[in-house]
């Protein structure tokens, strides 16, 4: 075993920090077992034999968007063929859908519309309650967030709080992509930056509302850029403790416009998650999902620190848009199984991770 490894393993057998050259020497090791090995320790420390899933449907509302980021398949402008943007009435549906199916939470996104009123969104979400007072409603990015304070001419924190109002009650992990602005201004030229990304999500928290983070990996960020964007969500977290879950989003290329983009193997997207569970020492959470990862990577995916599984989504767009083969929904029973098979206990939660029912 190389010195380097030998150091990681006592800071992390100890409970202490991992440094950025630390995970920047992980990344470039090829020793992906040992790797695995060690963040499932530190998930074990941290969560035991437990996986969570829960039982969620993603309603996306819109696929109008202003900002067209290289690596979205699923963003049209207005007039081009398969735009579209949902009426009340079908996210009433669909959310009815969700609760009769036993969902406990919704996941809302879209893309920036360049026409709807700031209204909108606050109908949608009291459309949602109407139909489930019950259901937790996760919405929108901090990307849409700063989009609304645009339109609707107020600051961040009175955009937040009329949400709050309207029902939102926690926030997705969407539009981090990589924060490190250069290659930001390749991949999202359009999107706010990285920096605006974390102002946002930082007023999110101080409102009191939880919210996760991703991270898209695999186009034309190097590893340096993956760690950098590791420890900006870290401080954050250090600041306010409002981050639930960390979510790698691994990028699928079809119909995007990322030229020299590299993609991910199997190899690469254990050992980010692996990475990702080592240095974050301050999340609780990392999770696999399975609609980028495919449903045996992310199986595979708890036995290198991840423990919590999404999710029984039904009808995802963004990465099937953009090629993604996994199937388009998992039953609370197929999910359950892949758990179980992986040797661990499944734990159905909540949005806040309350446990709801273990199996
Ligand atoms: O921000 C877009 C990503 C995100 C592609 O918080 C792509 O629980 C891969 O954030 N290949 C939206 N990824 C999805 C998201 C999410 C998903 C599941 C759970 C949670 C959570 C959040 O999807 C976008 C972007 O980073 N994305 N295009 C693509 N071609
Ligand atoms: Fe629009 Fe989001 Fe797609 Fe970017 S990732 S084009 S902001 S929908």
């Amino acid at each position: 075993m190389e010195k380097f490894f030998k150091t990681i393993r006592s800071k992390v057998e100890a409970g202490q920090r991992i440094s950025e050259a630390d995970a920047l020497a992980l990344f470039e090791s090829n020793d992906l077992l040992a790797i695995g090995e060690l963040a499932a320790t530190a998930n074990r420390q941290k969560n035991g034999e437990r996986v969570f899933f829960n039982v969620n449907r993603h309603i996306n509302y819109t696929n109008l968007c202003v900002n067209r980021c290289a690596f979205c398949a699923f963003s049209k402008e207005a007039g081009q063929s398969g735009e579209y943007t949902l009426a009340l009435q079908d996210v009433r549906e669909k959310a009815q859908q969700a609760a009769d199916a036993g969902a406990t939470e919704i996941h809302t996104v879209g893309g920036l519309h360049p026409e709807l009123p700031f209204e909108f969104y606050l109908d949608m979400l009291r459309t949602i309650k109407e139909v489930s007072s019950g259901l937790h409603i996760k919405a929108f990015t901090a990307v849409e967030i700063d989009y609304f304070a645009q339109l609707a001419e107020l600051s961040i924190p009175a955009v937040i709080e009329e949400l709050k109002q309207a029902g939102l009650d926690s926030l997705p992990g969407g539009g981090a992509e990589i924060l490190g602005q250069v290659v930001r201004d390749k991949i999202c030229p359009e999107k706010i930056s990285g920096a605006r990304w974390l102002e946002v999500t930082e007023a999110v928290h101080r409102a009191g509302l939880k919210s996760n983070a991703t991270m898209l990996f695999g186009h034309l960020e190097e590893y340096a850029d993956r760690v950098e964007h590791l420890r900006l969500l870290r401080e954050l977290q250090d600041k306010t403790g409002g981050f639930q879950t960390f979510i790698p989003l691994a990028f699928q290329p079809d119909n995007t416009r990322v030229p020299g983009a590299k993609g991910v193997g199997g190899v690469d997207a254990l050992k980010t998650l692996a990475i990702s569970r080592l240095y974050l020492d301050n999340f609780q959470h990392i999770k696999a999902y399975w609609v980028m990862l495919g449903l045996k990577i992310a199986q595979t995916a708890l036995c290198f620190g991840v423990n919590d599984l999404d999710g029984t989504v039904v009808e995802e767009q963004i990465g099937h848009d953009a090629g993604a083969d996994s199937p388009q929904a998992l039953n609370k029973a197929g999910i359950i199984e892949l758990i179980r098979k992986a040797g661990r206990l499944p734990v159905e939660r909540d949005t806040l991770y309350n446990e709801l029912k273990v199996y």
